[in-house]
């Protein structure tokens, strides 16, 4: 249960929040490390100001670790990455990209930095450049995706480097999480399944689709864009499906995506709003508070880890 993560990051139990954008706010994040694991705010919606604002507020609500993570598609990157040196966060996540230029910066300012990867090559390269672990991410994750499932990229990713490494994608329960260390992970990193928490603040109609999902109702729309992200299907994606196959350009599909998940994460709309979801949806089906879902995973997986082999 306490592995060189929980040690390397001061938490109680080696569970990351996965980090949404519009969606893991200092509630959820301040509810997630209060509860033991590791909250991680998302910052892809945020300038500079508001993300100091977020993580002051998460102060006001524990005084446990927590997370930033650092979007690095967002036009706001430089200013984020300012904002959580000046702030001295301790450990910052990055996504859709690859932080080396900010690994000085971080150094300096004492952040510890953990990459998500989604090849082998990526992950050696973070090792080499600095990163305290990484976090390998499968293709079954919500959002943005690479191309190699967790199942085959988390054993790989473990072999090719010497710094601790998190599991994430298809991860709901004490399951997936024996099987993540099962693979050489020492952690997991969890998603969905804090999105249907209770202070997750997304739209109730977010959380129902999600709790409402089964296995094949997620797809990845934008693949010719070359990024990739994972939804639950709707009329959006059936709009995606028809660019797609009548050749349109890269720029008219990802200017078809233009503010969608504001839409669905605030409005509610989640028939014309990008609802992203990991394909372990069809498994995530109550809602319970943050601590509720930490305490379940922890002890399916200490009584799957000390059961006799069957
Ligand atoms: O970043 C995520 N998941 C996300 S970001 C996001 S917001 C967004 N919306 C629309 C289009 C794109 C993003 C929603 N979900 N997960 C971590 C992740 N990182 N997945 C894949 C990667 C990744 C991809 C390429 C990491 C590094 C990388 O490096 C390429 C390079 O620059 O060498």
């Amino acid at each position: 249960m306490y592995t060189d993560i929980c040690k390397l990051f001061h938490i109680q139990y080696p569970i990351f929040q996965g980090a949404m954008a519009w969606i893991s706010d200092s509630s959820l994040v301040s509810a997630v490390s209060e509860a033991g694991g590791l909250g991680v705010l998302a910052t892809g919606h945020l300038d500079g100001e508001q993300c100091r604002a977020e993580i002051r507020r998460i102060r006001e609500n524990t005084d446990k670790p927590f997370a930033v993570n650092i979007m690095l598609l967002s036009p706001k990157t430089e200013e984020l990455v300012q904002v959580v040196c000046e702030e001295h966060v301790p450990v910052v996540t990055t996504g859709a990209g690859n932080p080396g230029r900010f690994m000085p910066a971080f150094r300096e300012a004492g952040v510890k930095v953990v990459p998500v990867i989604p090849s082998v090559a990526l992950a050696k390269r973070m090792e080499k450049e600095g990163a305290d672990a990484v976090i390998a991410e499968g293709c079954e994750s919500g959002g943005h995706v690479g191309k190699t499932t967790t199942m085959a990229l988390v054993p790989q990713v473990v072999d090719a480097v010497n710094i601790p490494v998190l599991a994430a994608g298809g991860i709901a329960d004490g399951r997936g999480m024996a099987a993540a260390r099962m693979l050489g992970a020492s952690g997991v990193q969890i998603g969905t399944r804090f999105l249907v928490s209770r202070e997750c603040t997304v739209h109730q109609n977010y959380k129902d689709r999600i709790l409402k999902a089964r296995d094949i109702d997620t797809v990845t729309t934008g693949q010719s864009t070359g990024h990739p992200v994972r939804v639950l299907k709707n009329a959006l994606t059936r709009e995606y499906e028809r660019l797609e196959r009548e050749g349109a350009s890269a720029e008219q599909i990802e200017e078809l995506g233009r503010g969608r998940l504001r839409m669905a994460v605030v409005d509610g709309n989640t028939d014309q709003g990008s609802v992203m979801s990991g394909q372990i949806a069809g498994m995530v089906t109550k809602e319970q508070t943050a601590g509720e879902i930490i305490e379940e995973i922890m002890k399916e997986y200490t009584e799957l880890m000390s059961a006799p082999c069957v």
